[in-house]
């Protein structure tokens, strides 16, 4: 980075000054020296009032540019300029062909973005700004134009080559190459672009569409993997049959591939027609995959694959609007996967990862709104905000208009806005003309950062029957925004009766800073249940009474709540020993000394819920969870990640210990001898004995570490023996060393499959583990140019690891802040997305805080850094 970055700033938006109609690029294909030509059929925008003699820019970065040719009149160098960002030259009338011969290098380009090698593959990524990597071009999303990609490579390393749309030629060609020639009819933005050329497997399907079109259906792999497809085949024609079924989206062309690459910056990408995985989320077999796993594929097949409407049909004017994007197809694939599944699990599981992930960053330096106001490098801007709060927003949408007025706001927003570039206000206009209504204050969610903090007060008054429920609302500032305004949003309620029925379940809309909320009829005084299905994305600050959390777990008719209420009496339980803890100088069982009845009022509920087979395994699996140890540190301040630590490990263990026997039959009753199936029920059923056998361990019995040891050997299935791993590997026990010997031995060629033993190692609670770690960066598989295995190893540290990344001594930040120096280097992108830990100082005591900002502003000081690591370091020391 020569000079510091800019901010750019959504305000400061300007149509393209020339649009590009069509496209025609030519590849010849070379790991070293790659050669593309392009012709762009460009055109003055009316819009702009451009025209002849007005510069025309076309984005480029780290090419070679050969030659630049205008109405096949080659110009002079004189004649135009070239710069870190891009090539600029005059019009030379109001339509016009520019043709651009440029070099690239694709084996040196470790960022993987643009054009790389993977393996022996070449392959693409464009989102968000790659193409301009390729060539020069206008790379903005508002520049929409078809495409005519030929690819000439060679014939036996290549026989693969791929492109967007429909193969229209191919052929031999002299010296042992051959030509293939792809045409997309749809017009897209230049990060829709996709190539891929290598000698890779296909397995082949076809889907009929719901007009009686067959659609063929082809997953691309490395061979040898063509037994790892079908999940991603069986995911991907579910999703193309319930967006026919939910949304009445078909599918437009005759063909739809998937790739798998082994480097990829993030989990896939929803290239038209060609879309791009991550391998890890597209491969798997009963003994290589997890139950976890195999739900991931079929998430992001169906979040790729809904993109093709809610993106790429429809796309984004400008990146500022990502949300519109992204956030609409989170909302679609956690619908999806909540139908295919069970709901309210799949509830929970979207609001944990909320809470893990993106309440933190709105409550970090790095708080932006679901549509940001500015950014240095849009790569920083994937974010769970944009993605994950984006996806609550739409869902606050669904919930306010009910499925028909939603159904109808989206129907409108795709015909009115098909084959356009539009903004976050088009989609909410088409919302509010469909169902006339106003959105304009559930807009603000749009723009303003932080979550906001709801508050309750109710008041039965049992001669006129009535129940009045006054909530309050208020959002912290966060950075540049210091004032917040109320937001509407709706929140879903229940009146319990003591037995335990609803005497009212209703929806209202909270619009003010302060509202009361009357219901009528109201029998019998009642407990409410309060956020149901977590209807609105807040943090509730009311504290309901214990024995009220207690009924709730037991009774409430909404599932989400009732685990709702089990999570917050635990995290009561934790956070008072943890203060504890703290002032008594750390003696974990003195810690719970003073909470004896409560805690036993607790493990009483978790019983119940243990040995209730009404409710779904798959719930009590998770109800069984503790809030985990980030949510912990959330809710303190100065967060001390020992004492959560051990605080949470002793709970767990009085738990295992009381329930010990419950446990063991509950594990010994869900065994199966049937062979493994990746349905949710089969999968639930296994997550709540892999939940027993946890809680067996946690117990500290020694019996119980050699049924661990005993289910890692005779399991046939990877989400089974993951499950013993992961209990055997915290412990001090030789079982630990010779179930991981065992599994690296087994996997040690498989590349997917030994991320998860790189990460398990990453995340031991063991005093050992950094020295293991650095031990780890040496072995044969691990390198830091492949994503996956920094994410396992590094990643996993520095998220998964609290208690040994905060090391008093500040040895885990160190070491973190060598690697993201070393990464920054290699891949930019990946580097900044991991540097967020470090940015959380503000959470800590004194102490780590500053070694936290040391270490923040040793990577700013490091020599050439990225604009991308540049962006998060400086707005994370702040
Ligand atoms: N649009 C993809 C995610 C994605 C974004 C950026 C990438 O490279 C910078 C790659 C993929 C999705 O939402 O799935
Ligand atoms: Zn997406």
């Amino acid at each position: 980075m020569s000079e510091q970055p800019q901010e750019i700033r959504r305000e400061d938006y300007k149509e393209p000054g020339f649009i590009v109609e069509k496209v025609e690029l030519v590849f010849d294909l070379d790991r070293d020296v790659t050669n593309v030509k392009s012709r762009l059929f460009m055109a003055a925008n009316p819009v702009r009032g451009t025209g002849k003699g007005d510069e025309v820019f076309l984005h480029g970065e780290d090419m070679k540019l050969l030659s630049v040719t205008l109405n096949e009149a080659r110009l002079a160098s004189s004649d135009f300029t070239v710069d870190q960002e891009g090539l600029r030259f005059k019009a030379p009338g109001q339509n016009f062909i520019a043709e651009l011969e440029t070099q690239i290098s694709p084996a040196n380009n470790t960022r993987l973005e643009g054009l790389y090698v993977s393996q022996s593959a070449f392959c693409t990524q464009c989102e968000a700004e790659g193409f301009r990597r390729i060539t020069y071009f206008p790379d903005r999303p508002d520049v929409m134009a078809t495409y005519k990609v030929t690819i000439n490579a060679n014939k036996e390393s290549c026989p693969v080559l791929l492109s967007n749309g429909n193969l229209i030629d191919s052929g031999d060609l002299d010296g042992g190459r051959h030509f293939a020639v792809w045409e997309d009819p749809f017009p897209k933005p230049s990060y829709l672009f996709a190539l891929v050329a290598g000698d890779l497997a296909c397995v082949e399907d076809s889907f009929k569409t719901m007009s009686g079109r067959d659609v063929a259906l082809r997953i691309f792999v490395e061979h040898g993997n063509e037994d790892r497809c079908d999940y991603a085949m069986d995911s991907l024609k579910r999703s193309m049959k319930w967006d026919e079924d939910v949304y009445g989206l078909e599918y437009d062309l005759d063909l739809f591939n998937i790739v798998a690459v082994s480097d990829f910056n993030m989990g896939a990408m929803e290239n038209k027609s060609l879309n791009v995985f991550n391998a890890k989320f597209v491969l798997a077999r009963p003994d290589t995959a997890t139950d976890g796993d195999y739900e991931r594929i079929e998430s992001i097949v169906a979040h790729e694959y809904f993109h093709n409407w809610s993106g790429n049909r429809v796309t984004c004017r400008d990146w500022f609007q990502l949300s519109l994007k992204e956030g609409l197809t989170v909302f679609r694939d956690q619908e999806f996967s909540a139908d295919q599944r069970s709901r309210p699990v799949q509830r929970i599981k979207d609001v944990n990862a909320l809470r893990a992930a993106q309440f933190p960053e709105d409550a970090g330096p790095l708080a932006h709104p679901v549509r940001p106001d500015s950014y240095m490098e849009i790569n920083n801007f994937y974010t769970a905000t944009v993605y994950e709060k984006g996806a609550e927003l739409i869902r606050m949408m669904h919930t306010l208009l009910g499925p028909d007025g939603y159904r109808k706001g989206i129907d409108l927003y795709f015909d009115r806005h098909d084959g356009q570039a539009v903004t976050c206000d088009d989609f909410a206009k088409a919302m509010e003309d469909a169902n006339g209504i106003d959105f304009s204050q559930l807009k603000l969610w749009y723009s303003q950062a932080g979550t906001p903090k709801l508050s309750w007060q109710g008041e039965y008054d049992a001669d006129a029957k009535q129940y009045r429920l006054t909530i309050s609302q208020k959002t912290d500032p966060t950075p540049g925004q210091p004032d917040k305004k109320p937001l509407h949003m709706p929140i879903s309620i229940g009146l319990l009766g003591a037995d335990g029925s609803d005497l009212v379940a209703e929806t209202v809309e909270l619009s003010e800073a302060s509202q009361e909320f009357v219901f009528d009829g109201v029998t019998e005084a009642p407990v409410l249940s309060f956020n149901r299905g977590f209807s609105a994305p807040v943090n509730i600050t009311t504290d309901q009474p214990d024995d009220e959390l207690v009924f709730l777990m037991g009774n409430d008719s909404d599932a989400f709540n009732r685990w709702e209420a089990g999570q917050k009496y635990a995290t009561r339980l934790m956070l008072s020993a943890i203060a504890a803890y703290e002032a008594n100088g750390g003696d974990v069982d003195a810690a719970f000394a003073d909470e004896q009845a409560r805690v036993d009022a607790f493990i009483a509920a978790m019983r119940a819920t243990l040995t209730n087979d009404d409710l779904d395994k798959a719930f009590r699996a998770d109800a069984l969870v503790l809030p985990g140890e980030a949510f912990l540190s959330e809710q303190r301040k100065p967060a001390n990640p020992e004492a959560i630590y051990q605080v949470r490990t002793a709970l767990r263990k009085r738990i295992g210990q009381a329930l010990s026997d419950d446990f063991a039959n509950t594990y010994h009753q869900n065994a199966s001898n049937a062979a493994f199936t990746p349905d949710a029920t089969s999968a639930g059923q296994r997550a709540l004995r892999a939940t027993a056998l946890a809680y067996l361990v946690a117990s500290g019995a020694d019996e119980f570490a050699d049924v661990a040891v005993a289910q890692y050997g005779t399991a046939d299935n990877m989400t089974d023996q993951m499950a013993a791993l992961s209990v055997l590997n915290n412990l001090d026990h030789p079982g630990r060393e010779t179930a991981l010997a065992d599994f690296e031995e087994r996997f040690a060629n498989d590349a997917v499959v030994l991320d998860k033993w790189f990460s398990l190692q990453a995340m031991s609670s063991r005093d050992d583990t950094l020295a293991r770690i650095k031990d780890l960066m040496s072995h044969p598989a691990f390198t830091m140019r492949n994503p996956n295995k920094v994410r396992a190893l590094i990643g996993a540290f520095a998220m998964g690891n609290p208690r040994h990344f905060h090391a008093k001594d500040g040895s885990g930040y160190a070491f973190y802040a060598d690697r993201l120096i070393e990464l920054d280097d290699i891949n930019p992108q990946v580097a900044a997305r991991l540097c967020a830990p470090l940015g959380k100082w503000a959470k800590y005591d004194v102490d780590r805080a500053d070694k936290m900002k040391a270490e923040l502003n040793r990577i700013l000081a490091k020599p050439e850094i990225s604009r991308d690591l540049y962006e998060i370091a400086s707005k994370s020391v702040a």
